[in-house]
């Protein structure tokens, strides 16, 4: 069988390179293990082939190029003609396909893509991205306060949507549904929609600042259109979906549609494959994927919060999603004319660790709370203004606990949550 091992190849112009940390099953080298995942995500197969021609192998084969016995990692570099044009599913199921079921393997993770200029300039990337949101909110000098809607269902439309006027009018930017709201029974979209965007607008018109609330619209493919251009025509300018679970053909298809709407990616799910160090696919390849597929933002992690990703993962996360990256090993990316994703930290976040938070992941990102503002012990609207102060006196460099003195709801809300 011709050898897919070319330790001596560089990486070409156009090539996208796959980055593995591999275990072995027992009795296999991690150099024969590596051979069987290039064939396996390019051209070949467990034998050789008669149907497989020394022409089509030269252009197309993938390629070994490095081997570390230490850290277990090995890179394969695949020529871009192995891909189709924007086309995120045809991806996976080449490099992030079989080779996960292989006995070959006993674990096998996908660490990192670095993509091609070219294969980049395909994808349309974020419609706003980070500068567009700002812009539509008018935010420039600090954190997008954000706020899930909880409890995650249960409300009527009439009651969330009074929810989401009370923490607007209180210090929050954006409002959104938990993951699991879509259409039920006692809260139809549809409803759900004309109800908070009258209030929405009501309290825009009252505090003078434009608000965003993203309606999720996770659903069967054409369901979800349909929910997008509802949000659209009653004059909402921003929709959420569940990247995972809906899966990347329909995030390329929404945005695809151009329907002028941000996109608000949840990650619900991704630690299915994303948590174990050994085995699946790092959340770096998805904040990829989602970048190139064209999410505006995107949920990746507090470090601080109820959540697991640590400190070096969530802020790499963040960088790479923010400009073009120098890749684990330092392979530079450039992401051309795509455009940067708003990180969003959310998940067990209230009013004290606003500070921790904001030194660790800066400032340009979406802050949000669910519990953190309606757990708050005087309620929802308190709960807003806790964390409204708690951001301005970061941003004020006061330590919390002065600016509590002058602050009531913030008080009590270090006083309950930090007991
Ligand atoms: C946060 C949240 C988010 C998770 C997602 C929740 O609510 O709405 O879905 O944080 O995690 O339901 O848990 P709380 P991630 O503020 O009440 O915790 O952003 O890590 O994907
Ligand atoms: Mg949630």
């Amino acid at each position: 069988m011709p050898s897919y091992l070319k330790l001596s190849y560089k990486p070409q112009k156009n090539d996208i390179v796959a980055i593995y940390k591999v275990e072995p099953s027992r009795e296999l080298g991690l150099k024969e293990v590596a051979q069987k995942i290039a064939a396996e995500s390019s051209i070949g197969t467990w034998t050789k082939l008669t149907t497989l021609r020394e022409d089509i192998f030269n252009k197309l084969s993938a390629k070994v190029f490095y081997v570390s016995e230490k850290r277990k990692i090995i890179k394969i570099s695949y020529p871009i003609e192995l891909f189709e044009p924007g086309n995120i599913p045809q991806l996976l199921s080449s490099i992030a396909g079989n080779v996960f079921s292989m006995k070959a393997v006993k674990n096998l993770r996908l660490e990192d893509i670095q993509f091609s200029e070219k294969y980049i300039a395909d994808f349309p990337g974020p419609n706003f991205g980070i500068e567009g949101v700002r812009k539509v909110l008018g935010i420039y000098n600090r954190p997008i306060i954000g706020s899930i809607i909880k409890p995650k269902v249960g409300l009527t439309p009439k009651e969330q949507a009074i929810l989401a006027y009370e923490v607007f009018k209180n210090g929050v930017d954006l409002v959104k549904d938990d993951e699991n709201l879509t259409s039920l029974s006692f809260d139809k979209f549809e409803s759900r929609v004309k109800n908070v965007l009258r209030l929405k607008k009501r309290a825009e018109k009252e505090t003078g600042s434009p608000k965003l609330y993203a309606f999720n619209i996770t659903s069967p493919v054409d369901v979800m259109l349909q929910r997008a251009k509802f949000v659209r025509k009653n004059g909402g300018r921003c929709v959420m979906i569940d990247i995972i679970s809906c899966g990347w053909s329909a995030v390329q298809y929404l945005r695809n549609q151009n329907l002028g709407l941000i996109l608000h990616g949840h990650r619900a799910g991704h630690s299915a494959f994303t948590r174990d160090k050994r085995h699946g696919i790092s959340m770096l390849v998805v904040a990829k994927l989602a970048r190139l597929a064209g999410i505006d933002q995107l949920h990746t992690g507090t470090v601080v919060g109820k959540m697991e990703g640590g400190e070096n993962e969530v802020l790499k996360i963040d960088e790479l999603l923010k400009e073009d990256w120098e890749g684990i090993d330092k392979l530079r990316e450039n992401w051309g004319k795509l455009k940067a994703v708003m990180p969003i930290a959310s998940g067990g976040l209230h009013p004290a660790l606003v500070p921790q938070l904001l030194k660790i992941l800066g400032k340009d990102l979406i802050i949000n709370f669910g519990g953190g503002i309606h757990g708050h012990p005087q309620g929802s609207q308190a709960g807003a203004r806790a964390v409204q102060q708690a951001v301005e006196a970061v941003i004020k460099k006061i330590p919390l606990n002065n600016f509590a003195r002058e602050h009531k709801e913030l008080r009590e809300a270090l006083d309950y949550w930090r007991k």
